[in-house]
């Protein structure tokens, strides 16, 4: 299959094309461009993931337990590069070249995002509500210490939640003020945590500090029937 792939039409909500950035603080930031990709070719690219990807759904090891990851993945990378493990599971890396249409993603991705390098691919398909990814950062040393990922979702809307790590410095009982514990709490909670609907041809990016001070999840949601497949670029250093 060949595509040639092009940024969405038009569009006169300027911030759905265009993206809007979300600065999380201290060198911290999130991109989200609701309209990244042209919507029929979407769900073009939709049908050739869900159909010609060899997703696996791999048993991995949690706090010392074997468990069945709770979505599909599979995982693209270029030849030579050091081998990526997560949670006790080592998967196996394909190549890009048997997978066109993700060339041609990543050309898009990269024309968004001028002077932006991605190496590596992790795929997940979640095949309904019950399927989703946990709290964590992706953090591993072999993306350095300011990664830049770009996500990108086809299907199924779901919620995309980021959460700040508790900083080390800050004792459950410290304070500085005299503020009443009920404002503070909803105050935090407020600038600590991020909620994005990650739409049906969207791309999210989050780079600086971000996965060294947040850490994010795709909850469950008992109304999301429908699958949802997502992409996350990487460069793997
Ligand atoms: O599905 C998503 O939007 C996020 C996936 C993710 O966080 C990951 O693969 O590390
Ligand atoms: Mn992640």
């Amino acid at each position: 299959m060949s595509l040639q792939l092009k940024a969405a039409n038009p569009n006169p909500n300027e911030n759905a094309k265009k993206g809007q950035t979300i600065d999380l603080g201290n060198g911290s930031e999130v991109v989200y461009v609701q309209r990244f990709m042209a919507y029929d070719e979407a769900w073009r690219l939709f049908d050739y993931l869900d159909k010609q990807i060899p997703w696996t759904r791999p048993t991995i090891r949690v706090f010392g337990r074997s468990c069945v990851q709770p979505r599909d993945t599979c995982y693209i990378a270029s030849a030579g590069l050091p081998e990526l493990a997560y949670s006790g599971y080592q998967p196996h890396p394909y190549s890009w070249d048997d997978f066109s249409p993700l060339t041609e993603i990543l050309k898009l991705v990269q024309k968004v995002l001028p002077g932006s390098r991605f190496n590596s691919l992790l795929l997940n398909r979640y095949k309904g509500g019950n399927d989703y990814v946990g709290w964590h950062a992706d953090d591993e040393k072999l993306y350095g210490s300011t990664p830049e990922i770009a996500s990108v979702s086809f299907g199924c809307d779901r919620e995309f939640v980021l959460k700040k790590k508790p900083s080390k410095s800050s004792g459950g009982e410290k304070r500085s003020d005299g503020e009443p514990e009920s404002k503070r709490l909803k105050k935090s909670s407020d600038a600590n945590q991020h909620s994005f609907m990650l739409k049906h041809g969207s791309l999210l990016v989050m780079r600086g500090y971000t996965q060294r001070d947040w850490i994010h999840s795709v909850p469950k949601r008992a109304k999301a029937e429908t699958t949802r497949i997502n992409l996350t670029f990487r460069l793997v250093l």
